[in-house]
């Protein structure tokens, strides 16, 4: 960068990084396995859109102090299970490493867990439901490769599409940390580390304003 401002056409926008094959089988393998401990089958929920009640077709759980939920209400942070209104389990440490090395502070609050079978998909987006929102965000894929894209700061704007592959890690940091991204759809059995297949996507995120 030579100082002068990033160009905002630019695709993927400046900031944006994708890390591909960051963690390696064995890696992965563990990473799954913990995260599969700490959210058993009944803890998954559907989240659906606001006003029209529309069921996503992720299913969703988080682990940290804060999770993101969305209902016919909107979207917000709980501290809580929507279903069972009790705290999310703690994200494990070696996400927090993993955070610390790419990341580095504050810590994150929110580890928000997507999973997807074959079908699901995730319209495009900006995540902006953080106070926080100078803090990058850190996300890795398991399992099935996605077809994953990213556009600007607008909606409508030019978009490019990449293939995220199990073990990437993708940042959104500076211009793209609110970038409009999204998931066109997953690439099945492209993976044989989510047990029954498919894919699942772990985004972490710093909500509140640090000090
Ligand atoms: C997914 N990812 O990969 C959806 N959000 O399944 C996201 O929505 C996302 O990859 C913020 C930052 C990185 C991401
Ligand atoms: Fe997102």
């Amino acid at each position: 960068m030579d100082g002068s401002a990033a160009d905002p056409r630019t695709l993927p926008p400046e900031g944006f990084r994708h890390l591909p094959g960051f963690l390696d089988r064995a890696a992965q393998a563990a990473l799954l396995a913990e995260v599969l401990a700490l959210v058993e089958p009944d803890f998954w929920f559907t989240p659906t859109m606001p006003r029209t009640g529309r069921p996503f077709s992720v299913r969703m759980a988080n682990l940290g102090p804060l999770g993101w939920v969305s209902d016919v209400t909107g979207y917000r942070y709980s501290p809580v299970h929507p279903r069972t209104g009790r705290p999310w389990p703690p994200i494990p440490e070696r996400l927090l490493a993993l955070w610390r090395e790419l990341v580095g502070a504050p810590e994150p609050e929110c580890c928000l867990v997507n999973f997807y079978r074959a079908g699901a998909r995730m319209g495009l987006h900006r995540d902006e439901d953080e106070a926080a929102r100078d803090v990058p965000i850190l996300s890795i894929s398991l399992g099935d490769a996605a077809i994953f894209r990213v556009g600007g700061l607008a909606r409508g704007g030019r978009t490019l599409a990449m293939r995220l592959e199990s073990g990437d890690v993708v940042l959104l940091a500076g211009e793209s940390r609110l970038a409009y991204h999204g998931i066109d759809r997953i690439v099945p059995g492209t993976s044989d580390l989510v047990p029954g297949g498919g894919r699942i996507n772990l985004t972490l995120r710093r909500v509140t304003r640090h000090a």
